[in-house]
């Protein structure tokens, strides 16, 4: 195995190490194999038949389609894309004024691990929280309507990889750096890296009435890098765990000099105590941003060596231990927090070069796992039966074994080289144990080809037995990096919007649909209904909108059917303009309307059998 990882390391080519990762592995598994080769009973545990619904919602990471996607498991349906950090035609998303604004001007984002809101370290199914690693944003989605509410972008950070997650009863949505960069967006060569570079980690505030983020404090570190991550809870609650890598300072060609040592570390935070320091105003002002440098807190930071370049730490549901995955040493790590506390305790440490105590790795570790063959270990998940799973990107599999021991107790294939693992509820204080589902990286030969690049895939599996159950493998959106799976009766979502009289620009009667000028404004306060629009109750046209070259427009237009998805579109041609209204909600979408001539709008989600008849026109009269 050593001889293997050292032939990997070995090799200098970027390409030959890709072709090496994506070739070969995976071709000793049989994809057609499932556990007891009864195809039909293991179909009938992903049938679910019309009426039914599915026991699961597995909330999806979009990855670069900047999108949340919404899946039933176990039948593997795709139910719903929610947009939330990329622009999006089919929702109007990002062309309608509260979307657009929220983007900040970008239009794509890189979505990788979805957090769903936090009460006692149990999904509570309120809101999920998502990160942005390309433009360093994070989202708030309201899960009573699938819908976006906010997004905050982070000062400093350079690109929040290792987020988001949660404290156990959402205090703090965590988010610690991928790139180390200046403080303030300024200009710093890359020789001057080791003074001048900070790795950062936000920790931001979640306004549950009013749905939006903010941005409470950063905590400087040095600029390693800082990969995934999770919060403590129970007996560890009030502490994070972070992976680092490139703890080696390189600045040019990561993928060897980022991997020189045999040791990086896990960096053990004491959130608690920074926000009771930064609270008491402890923290220094940098441009507008609370700041506090750990080292400046008496017991707020430590470090534990760690097999080298690891890509994940998770905390074990009862919060007592938390496992890292080197995925360049072919072992997976089980840490305990009471021997770092024991440790920390005894004073059984010494400063790095940085001031931060590091405690010995013998201390803190509890056992290594290190099962014959297996490479690549990335990430970890939990039963309810005391029982971890392990995704091996290398050599292809899930890998399931005993926190307690060590002891492994399965490993099936999957198809092929997967990122994250996700169990029902597997990342919070009480997993389910019921299905696992592994989110492939690689499809290569397991579908209908459609040219030379695949989808992504993912596999699902039943894990209620000792060993795991292949159920099935479908091709999934991209890129499936973290997803979390919950129960479907904690999620209440809502048929229609309220009817809200005070809602700012809503009409609820036919009647009251206008139009008002002011100066060069126009306002629309129009309706939707099946199968009309009524802009302008008044007017001998109701359906016409008629400004001047030059006007600024503003459509608000509230959808009056109060029925279960009867949603309505509106969208006004040649301006690349598009927006809904779902039942209930009124949207605003407002342009300059610089072209002269007459503009058909028609309604872009079929609503009823005149949904074809559902349309209006903007005439721009010429200057
Ligand atoms: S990281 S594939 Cu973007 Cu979640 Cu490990
Ligand atoms: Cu309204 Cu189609």
């Amino acid at each position: 195995m050593n001889k293997l990882l050292t032939a990997l390391l070995g090799i200098t080519s970027g390409l030959l190490v890709s072709t090496l990762f994506f070739s070969d592995i995976g071709k000793k598994n049989d994809q057609t194999a499932t556990t007891d080769g009864n195809y039909a009973s293991v179909a009938q545990k992903v049938y679910v038949p019309h009426g039914k619904k599915d026991e699961y919602y597995l909330m999806s990471s979009g990855g670069h389609s900047g999108q949340l996607q919404v899946y039933g498991v176990p039948s593997m349906r795709l139910i719903r894309n929610v947009p939330v950090f990329s622009v999006d035609s089919a929702t109007g998303y990002g062309y309608d004024a509260d979307s657009k604004k929220m983007m900040g001007g970008y239009t794509w984002g890189d979505f990788h691990h979805p957090a769903i809101s936090e009460t006692n370290g149990d999904y509570d199914g309120q809101f999920l929280f998502a990160n942005d690693v390309a433009n360093n944003r994070i989202a708030a989605v309201d899960l009573t309507y699938f819908h976006t509410t906010d997004i905050v972008k982070l000062p400093n950070e350079g690109g929040p990889h290792a987020a988001v997650f949660l404290t156990p009863n959402t205090e703090y949505i965590v988010a610690p750096t991928r790139f180390a960069r200046p403080l303030g967006d300024e200009y710093a060569p890359l020789d001057n890296y080791k003074e001048k570079y900070k790795g950062i980690v936000s920790m931001v505030k979640f306004d549950r009435a009013s749905k939006k983020l903010a941005l409470d404090f950063q905590i400087v570190l040095p600029p390693w890098s800082y990969d995934l991550s999770d919060a403590g809870k129970k007996m560890s609650d009030g502490w994070v765990v972070m992976t680092t890598y490139n703890t080696e300072f390189a600045t040019t060609n990561p993928e060897i000099n980022a991997s020189q040592k045999d040791r990086d570390y896990i960096v053990m935070i004491n959130w608690k105590k920074l926000s009771e320091d930064v609270a008491a105003g402890k923290a220094k002002d940098y441009k507008g941003v609370r700041m506090i440098d750990p080292r400046d807190v008496e017991g707020a930071i430590y470090a534990i060596p760690v097999a080298k370049s690891p890509h994940g730490v998770d905390v074990t549901p009862d919060g007592s231990r938390f496992v890292a995955s080197g995925k360049l040493a072919p072992l997976m790590t089980v840490f305990s927090f009471q021997k770092a506390f024991d440790a920390i305790a005894k004073k059984d440490f010494v400063a790095n070069e940085f001031g931060i105590p590091v405690l010995k790795y013998e201390d803190v570790m509890e056992r290594e796992v290190d099962p014959p063959g297996a490479l690549g270990p990335l990430h970890t998940q939990f039963d309810d039966r005391g029982n971890a799973f392990n995704t091996m990107f290398i050599s292809s599999e899930v890998v399931k074994w005993k926190v307690d021991t060590g002891e492994v107790i399965d490993r099936q294939p999957v198809y092929y080289s997967p990122g994250h693992a996700t169990a029902a509820e597997g990342d919070t204080v009480s997993p389910d144990g019921t299905y696992l589902i592994a989110g492939n990286k690689i499809a290569k030969d397991n579908f209908l080809s459609v040219g030379p690049s695949h989808p992504e895939s993912a596999d699902l599996f039943d894990i209620s037995g000792d060993k795991m159950v292949h159920l099935t493998n479908v091709p999934i959106q991209p890129e499936p990096h973290y997803s979390q799976m919950i129960k479907a009766d904690k999620i209440h979502a809502k048929p229609i919007y309220d009817k809200d009289e005070n809602r700012p620009n809503s009409v609820w009667s036919i009647n009251d649909a206008r139009i008002e000028r002011k100066g060069n404004e126009v306002h629309v306060y129009g309706v939707a209904l099946r199968s009309k629009y009524i802009f302008d109750a008044k007017a001998e046209r109701k359906d016409a909108i008629t400004v001047k070259q030059g006007d600024h427009v503003f459509l608000h237009i509230t959808n009056i059917d109060l029925d279960q998805d009867i949603t309505h579109g509106l969208q006004v041609m040649d301006y690349n303009l598009n927006m809904e209204m779902q039942p209930g909600q009124t949207s605003t979408m407002d342009f300059v309307a610089n072209k002269s001539g007459v503009f058909p709008i028609y309604c872009t989600n079929f609503c009823s059998a005149l949904h074809q008849e559902m349309s209006g026109y903007l005439l721009v009269q010429p200057q």
